[in-house]
């Protein structure tokens, strides 16, 4: 069984030539103009960076490698016991192109078991932080403190060639994402259960398995199972995200994967991206103490339009680049079908029945882009009705998702050779003598 590093190791030389390639016969060729409306509009639908893992289409959504979300549902591995994908599967896909077997999967699963536990340090750094601040603000400087034990800033200290650079990254990102789930977990038990032990990591575990364990679910086995799926799904969204473009830009200074990735949980720790899906539940919360249990689509877009006339965005709806329902919202919503005890659940409900109506709501609003729901919209309701009701803590748990796409492309950067990322800016007097 060729291990993940084995498989990198075949696949690189053909991407290397491919982008050579690219260079030598069309460096110069046009493939868009850069508009006025580019650089004051948040260079939305500037095609301005490489990406390998996954591409984003605005109306069908996201493909990794060419596959969607369906067929990876279809042919990625999912845990012992369980159906849904698992992270770990998903990153083999992201990082080499190819579906890895159930023994590449298993043999993955255990390495990172193997690396998952913290160092003492970290541990007390997190211990000592206030359980008052917020939890993503406590994963970014755990993060950002692994890097003490960067493989990659180690050797670059000694002097290492740059064709070697992405192998001391690839050990950094493993590691890094082996250690998430304790990270992650510390943080919930601190701020949550306040005492309470963190058991040991299982080697025989996936790594969302552990996670679930280490946050006291493990016995609640439709949790881990969505966490698997969740996490798997929430991976990676092309690289122009705020996220992911965070640690692609950090990482092209040749800062080690922590802190690039560090760098990343901080832009995911805002409102309008990674932090929506804890806006969606106190929203929707919200919502519901309004409207009470008499709960009818005329009263869902009564409190659509209420939240606009105060001017406040309807978290959840929307996107950057997606201009159809989000096919990640689907899966989940088809997680949530597929389940009756979800077809009991008020919020879960509420949920779905918002989505109903919301898009007639915002298109008459006539702002956004995108009147659909995003991801975020649904991806929390399952967590509260499984027992993981502290929404202030779910983008962390997106967190420790995107870091299998962030981490693959720190890897795929380092072995393409890619630059420093320096983009040109204008002042407005600068802009304007350009125009006239
Ligand atoms: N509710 C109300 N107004 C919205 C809206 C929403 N859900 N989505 C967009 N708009 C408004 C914008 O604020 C903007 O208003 P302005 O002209 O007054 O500034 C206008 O519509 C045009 O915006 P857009 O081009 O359609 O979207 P964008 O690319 O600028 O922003 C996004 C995208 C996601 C930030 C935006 O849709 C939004 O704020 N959504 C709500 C927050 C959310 O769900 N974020 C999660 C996104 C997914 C993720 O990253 N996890």
């Amino acid at each position: 069984t060729k291990s993940l590093k084995e498989t990198l190791q075949e696949v690189i030389p053909g991407k290397q030539e491919q982008l050579r390639k690219l260079k030598t016969e069309h460096a110069q060729a046009v493939i868009g103009d850069v508009k006025v409306e580019n650089i004051i509009g948040g260079m939305r639908g500037l095609k301005a960076m490489l990406w390998e893992a996954s591409v984003l289409d605005p109306n069908e959504g996201i493909r990794f490698h060419g596959l969607s979300i369906p067929d990876c549902r279809k042919v990625l591995p999912s845990a012992p016991g369980g159906k849904e994908i698992i992270a770990e599967s998903m990153l083999w896909l992201l990082m080499t192109g190819k579906v890895p077997s159930e023994a590449q999967t298993r043999q993955l699963s255990r390495e990172l078991a193997e690396k998952g536990e913290l160092p003492p340090f970290v541990e007390k750094l997190v211990d000592s932080l206030p359980a008052t601040l917020h939890p993503m603000t406590q994963l970014g400087i755990g993060v950002a403190a692994l890097n003490h034990d960067s493989v990659f800033q180690a050797a670059y200290e000694k002097g290492i060639k740059k064709s070697e650079y992405w192998t001391y990254m690839l050990d950094d990102c493993l590691n890094l994402i082996a250690r998430l789930p304790a990270l992650a977990a510390r943080i919930y038990l601190n701020v949550y259960q306040p005492g309470t032990p963190l058991p040991a990591i299982n080697k025989d575990l996936d790594l969302i398995g552990n996670y679930s364990t280490l946050l006291g679910f493990g016995d609640n086995h439709n949790l881990t199972e969505y966490l698997r799926l969740y996490i798997a799904l929430h991976g990676d969204h092309e690289g122009g995200n705020a996220s992911a473009h965070t640690a692609h830009l950090v990482g092209s200074t040749l800062s080690d994967p922590y802190l690039s990735y560090s760098a990343a949980l901080f832009a995911l720790a805002g409102p309008l991206h990674g932090l929506a899906n804890q806006e969606v539940l106190r929203w929707q919360f919200a919502m519901q103490e309004e409207i009470g249990s008499d709960v009818s689509h005329e009263k869902i877009k009564e409190y659509l339009w209420k939240t606009l006339k105060s001017g406040q965005v309807v978290p959840g709806y929307g996107h950057g680049v997606l201009r159809n329902p989000d096919p990640r919202f689907i899966a989940l919503q088809e997680f949530c079908d597929a389940r009756p005890e979800l077809h009991e659940s008020s919020i879960i409900q509420l949920v779905k029945k918002t989505s109903e109506v919301a898009p007639a709501v915002l298109k008459e609003h006539g702002k956004t882009k995108n009147p659909y729901p995003n991801v975020d919209a649904t991806s929390g309701c399952v967590l509260y009705h499984y027992g993981l009701k502290e929404f202030k803590y779910y983008t962390v748990i997106f967190g420790v998702s995107r870091a299998l796409g962030a981490l693959t492309q720190l890897v795929w950067a380092r072995a393409l050779g890619l630059p420093l990322e320096r983009p040109k800016s204008l002042s407005i007097d600068a802009l304007e003598k350009l125009i006239t």
